[in-house]
C-alpha cells in the first residue's frame, strides 16, 4: 500500500490507513508500505552499506571463502556497524514502521537484531523457511498472535530479475501437527501460492517472522540488498548489543526506547555483532 506524501513528510499514517496496514499484516503475515523514504536518503544508506559489505567480504577472505557457508549460494547475511546513515533513526526506528509495529506487537517492543540480507549476482534459491516457529515448541498446532516481526528496508528496487524475496502469504498462521512437519516446508510450499516482494526503493516491508519465504536468484549484475531489523514484544526480546554514543546522541527518545536494552559505548569501542 502506498503511503501518501503528507504521511511520509509527517512520519505518521492516518488512522484509516493504519487500519489497512494492520489488517493486511494480520491476514497475509506481511505488508509492503511504499513511498516511506526519500530516495536520496536511501541512496546514501546504500553507499554506506556497500562499504560495510566490502569490508565484511574482505574480512571473511572473499566470496570464495564463504562458499558452502552461507544460507543459499551467494546469499550474504551480516550485521553492519551501527553508525549513520545505516543506523540513522529513519532506518533504526522509522516512525511509520514504529507506528505500525506498535499496533501489532505493543508499544513497548524492542529491537533485538540489526542485520542486512544481500542476494549477490549469481545467488541461488534459498530453501523455503520461517525465521522462527511457534513460540510454544510443545504446541506447534496452535496459531498465536504475532510476537516478532522483521522490518525489511530495500536499498534498491526489488524486482524478479534481481531476486526479490518470495513470500507465502498467510503462512504465518499455518500450524503443524507435530515438530517433524516443520522440517519440510519446502515440500509443503510446493503446492502453495506465493508472491514476490517486488517493491521500489523507498518502501518498507513488514513480515511476521513465522511467514514462509525464501531468497531468490539474482540475475542482475549488482547486489540486491535490504536492511533486516527484528522488532519483538518486550518480554521476548533477548539480545543485548552495543550502540555507538554518536548514534545514540542523534536518536529521539522513541528510538532510544526501542533499543533500550543495549549498552551505549564510545564510538571507537563499538563492534558489530557477528554470527
Ligand atoms: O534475502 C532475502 O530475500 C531473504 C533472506 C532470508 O530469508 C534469510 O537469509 O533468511
Amino acid at each position: 500500500m502506498k503511503i501518501t506524501d503528507e504521511e511520509r513528510i509527517a512520519g505518521v499514517i492516518a488512522p484509516e490507513n493504519l487500519e489497512i496496514a494492520v489488517r493486511t499484516f494480520k491476514d497475509a503475515g506481511m505488508v509492503i508500505l511504499e513511498n516511506v523514504y526519500d530516495l536520496e536518503f536511501i541512496a546514501s544508506v546504500r553507499a554506506a552499506y556497500e562499504i560495510e559489505l566490502a569490508e565484511y567480504l574482505k574480512d571473511k577472505g572473499g566470496l570464495e571463502a564463504l562458499k558452502g557457508k552461507t544460507f543459499g549460494t551467494n546469499h550474504i547475511g551480516f550485521f553492519p556497524r551501527m553508525f549513520a546513515p545505516l543506523a540513522d533513526e529513519r532506518i533504526a526506528a522509522n516512525p511509520i514502521a514504529v507506528q505500525v509495529s506498535n499496533a501489532l506487537i505493543g508499544g513497548d517492543f524492542t529491537c533485538s537484531f540489526y542485520h542486512t540480507n544481500t542476494a549477490l549476482p549469481g545467488s541461488g534459491y534459498q530453501p523455503v523457511h520461517r525465521d522462527t516457529g511457534s513460540l510454544f515448541e510443545d504446541a506447534p498446532h496452535v496459531a498465536h498472535p504475532t510476537t516478532s516481526l522483521v522490518v525489511n528496508i530495500p536499498l534498491c528496487d526489488f524486482t524478479e530479475e534481481n531476486g526479490s524475496t518470495e513470500y507465502y502469504p498467510g503462512t504465518h498462521l499455518i500450524v503443524s501437527d507435530n515438530p517433524e512437519q516443520e522440517k519440510n516446508l519446502e515440500a509443503r510450499a510446493a503446492n502453495m501460492p506465493s508472491v514476490r516482494a517486488n517493491m521500489s526503493a523507498g518502501s518498507i516491508a513488514l513480515r511476521d517472522l513465522r511467514g514462509w519465504h525464501r531468497g531468490m536468484p539474482n540475475n542482475a549484475d549488482y547486489p540486491r540488498t535490504m536492511m533486516a531489523l527484528i522488532y519483538q514484544r518486550s518480554w521476548l526480546a533477548y539480545y543485548v548489543g552495543n550502540i555507538p554514543q554518536s548514534t545514540w546522541d542523534n536518536w529521539s527518545e522513541t528510538a532510544r526506547n526501542v533499543y533500550r536494552r543495549n549498552t551505549v559505548v564510545e564510538d571507537n569501542e563499538h563492534v558489530a555483532r557477528t554470527w
